[in-house]
């Protein structure tokens, strides 16, 4: 009867309430990327580790070192660790932290997209291969040419690979204006438009861009795009985009609101008028997430940091049903679930 009360109360606030579940409960895991390849679920995560970097607004306490891959035999069950698939130690141009990653198959063949700082600091986007989904994959010499920043994910339209990437303050968004890199870029007034992801076409090897970056513009519902101080509305990081009724939907983080958020264009450049939230606040400074169907069911999966009590960089991962309304809407959920 108490159960059923609060279900009711949540659902009259437009909050669904399907319990989240964790996938694994002794190992930290983060920024989970999930695909489903020759019909088995695979987690690309970040794997976050003990550190003494103390927090730091460059983010420099996520000090991760190393990719493992998981998998899922299927939702209900927990994930198993696969092992490492790719060390920074085996990345020539890169120094450290090896960020939110994400995999996308071509053919026979598994390409890792990963962000990582050079040896200036600067984030890049790399790229790795294996021929399984479950590594160990191999890193190319060198960054992907013209990428920068952080959060890369890869979307397949029908054969046609888009990348997508960025993200603000630790993740050096700010530090570019039409792919120009500088450090002297005068911070953003509240009333300037935001900062947007960028998203380039890749070429048919999958290791280089077809065509330079360009904004992902994301809209309000009078068609103005979203201003630099509309922090419960605007692109931070964490960009993930999936398909459902023929429509793209292009959800991401909102960091210092600590939201998932949505927006839906009709193909994968945009722009995308923004809808609403997908998520709120969880327990820890960051959340990031993938959308995915599996098996006619549609599944949220992210992170927060309940079991390491709080630590922001000690993460765990979650996965939970999403669903949509009639209208195509996502219907939100309570991130301190
Ligand atoms: O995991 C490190 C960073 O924290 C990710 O790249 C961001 O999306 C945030 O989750």
């Amino acid at each position: 009867m108490r159960k059923f009360i609060i279900l009711t109360l949540f659902s009259a606030i437009g909050y669904a309430q399907e319990s989240p579940r964790y996938l694994l409960d002794d190992l930290y895991f983060a920024d989970p990327s999930v695909h489903v390849f020759n019909g088995k679920i695979y987690i690309y995560p970040s794997h976050d580790i003990q550190t003494d970097v103390k927090d730091a607004a460059n983010g420099a306490h996520f000090n991760m070192k190393d990719y493992h891959v998981l998998t899922l035999n299927d939702v209900n069950h927990k994930a198993k660790d696969q092992g490492i698939a790719l060390k920074l130690e085996d990345v020539s141009w890169a120094k450290q932290q090896l960020w939110a990653p994400d995999v996308a198959k071509k053919g026979n063949k598994y390409y890792l997209y990963f962000p990582a700082k050079d040896k200036n600091d600067a984030f890049k986007i790399g790229v790795a291969t294996s021929k399984s989904p479950t590594g160990p994959f191999k890193a190319e010499k060198n960054p992907i040419s013209g990428t920068y920043s952080i959060d890369p994910t890869v979307l397949n339209d029908n054969g046609k690979y888009f990348i997508y990437f960025g993200g603000l303050k630790g993740g050096q968004l700010q530090e570019y204006r039409n792919n120009q890199h500088s450090k002297n870029y005068p911070e953003l007034q509240k009333e300037e438009n935001a900062l947007l992801p960028k998203i380039a076409l890749l070429k048919s090897n999958m290791k280089e861009l077809a065509e330079e970056p360009k904004d992902v513009l994301i809209l309000d519902e009078n068609g103005n795009q979203l201003k630099s101080a509309d922090q419960h509305r605007r692109f931070f990081e964490g960009v993930w985009i999936h398909q459902y009724n023929s429509k793209y939907y292009l959800s991401y983080s909102t960091g210092e609101t600590h939201k998932l958020v949505y927006a839906i264009g009709d193909n994968p450049y945009g722009p995308f008028t923004f809808q609403g939230e997908i998520l709120s606040p969880v327990v820890g400074w960051t959340t990031h997430h993938s959308i995915i169907e599996i098996d006619k069911k549609w599944y949220l999966f992210y992170h927060d940091s309940k079991l390491s009590g709080g630590k922001s960089y000690l993460r765990s991962l979650k996965v939970r049903e999403l669903k949509y309304d009639e209208n195509g809407k996502i219907i939100p959920m309570d991130g301190q679930d």
